[in-house]
């Protein structure tokens, strides 16, 4: 990407200081943490909001007349509204909370399969997804009697579209795609997957966005998405929380994914209806903390400029890409044209384990094997990868310090 602008460096220190936990030590040495495509860190507005809540209205939602019940209530529904604002939904009943994007993409199977999926029916998958967006699609189709096609990926990462097109009959009933993959960093042209191929054709989509919500402005309208999910912990959130979004026609064409309180009307042993959305797809007590933090991570999204925020992860990326490329032996796993600040590759035949645990005795954390992509890794013949990932609050002293300690390892391993 051009360098089109960049944030003041004044205003990434400060953004960076919002993070208690990248002042550590590890090993004795400053902390560099280029893991934020497993987690990203959280800054000290979410960990206040999730104190406060426990330390000042702790009690259950959607029950109690109480006042602290009815403040612990508003407080998540407006989490509701202001993620429905972030990602541009048209109805905030839209908007479904779950514990991460695994548990969204499970519902949306588990759902899905019940109303649509028959005999001989087909869903396709790229080969970069997450292991959580295959398995659940498995274990739908395996209780269907209905089949996943592959669509293959490209030497660099990338997807074909005219494959697309050809693994497409009248049995397709869905696709489903990672917006950015974890392991190769590739961006996927969703809008025009749906635009040009899926909707003239009737087929749905589910798109998993847990590695696009850190790294793009997502607008599941303008990217007519059928169903959306994410994780709030990629996106400087607390963990076990999440967000299915799915158009509104098509949840309420869906049955519930699991019974319980909150997610019905009435319930007698003569039969029980069901609530309606968003509730029917929230059974039990929710993770109201975590709701409530996400929505201190939304907040924080909203007060920074994300373009130039954006910006600046491409530009780090291209730092890094740039100094690995000099490296003898050094292999990049995803060169597509459209790539997130996700740098993954091997040395040479040095497995990527050893890379890792030398890398972090020198304070440096990165994610080694395969990801939960092993479909991926059998593509290139390669048990894994190192895998730096790259955050807002990173710069490039972390990518010189990571540099450091990668040429130290490399001596120490050859
Ligand atoms: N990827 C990684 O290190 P959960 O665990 O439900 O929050 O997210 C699962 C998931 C689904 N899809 C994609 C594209 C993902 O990247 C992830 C999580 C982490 O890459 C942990 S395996």
């Amino acid at each position: 990407m051009e360098n089109v602008a960049s944030y003041n460096p004044k205003t990434l220190l400060e953004l960076r200081n919002q993070f208690p936990n990248l002042n550590i030590k590890v090993n004795g040495y400053p902390l560099i943490y280029l893991d934020n495509g497993a987690t990203a860190q959280k800054p000290k507005s979410v960990i206040d909001t999730i104190d406060e809540y426990y330390k000042t209205y702790n009690s259950n939602v959607h029950r109690g007349v109480h006042f602290l019940s009815q403040k612990a209530t508003d407080r998540l529904e407006s989490v509701r509204k202001r993620t429905q604002a972030y990602i541009n939904a048209e109805n905030e009943e839209e908007i479904i909370f779950t514990k991460g994007t695994t548990d969204g993409i499970n519902l949306v199977a588990f759902s899905y399969a019940e109303r649509f999926l028959q005999e001989g029916d087909e869903i396709i998958l790229t080969r970069m997804e997450h292991h959580s967006n295959i398995v659940p699609w498995q274990m739908a189709c395996e209780r269907k009697g209905a089949k996943i096609r592959l669509w293959e990926m490209e030497e660099d990462g990338s997807l074909d579209l005219e494959k697309l097109e050809r693994l497409i009959s009248s049995k397709t009933r869905l696709l489903a795609i990672c917006h950015i993959s974890n392991a190769l960093g590739t961006i996927n042209p969703i809008k025009e997957i749906v635009e040009s191929i899926l909707k003239p054709n009737g087929i749905h989509i589910l798109v998993d966005g847990a590695q696009a919500v850190p790294h793009t402005r997502v607008n599941v309208q303008d990217l007519a998405a059928d169903f959306y999910v994410f994780s709030s912990h990629k996106i400087f959130g607390p963990t076990g929380v999440g967000v299915l979004y799915g158009k509104k026609d098509l949840l309420n064409e869906l049955p519930p994914y699991q019974g319980g309180g909150d997610m019905i009307k009435d319930v007698s042993f003569e039969g029980t209806t069901y609530n309606e959305l968003p509730h029917k797809f929230e059974a039990g007590t929710p993770n109201i903390a975590g709701i409530i933090g996400l929505g201190a991570a939304i907040d924080f999204m909203n007060s920074w400029d994300w373009e130039l925020i954006h910006q600046h992860e491409d530009d780090l990326l291209s730092y890094a890409t740039d100094q690995l490329k000099e490296i003898q032996g050094a292999k990049i796993y995803g060169e597509a044209k459209q790539k997130a600040s996700i740098l993954s590759f091997n040395i040479a035949d040095i497995h990527p384990y050893d890379i890792g645990s030398i890398l972090d005795q020198l304070g440096i954390a990165v994610r080694t094997g395969h990801h939960c992509t092993q479909p991926i890794m059998e593509y290139y013949k390669i048990p894994g990868t190192v895998r730096a990932s790259f955050a807002a609050y990173n710069n490039k002293e972390d990518v010189d310090r990571f540099f450091e300690a990668l040429h130290k390892s490399i001596k120490m391993l050859s």
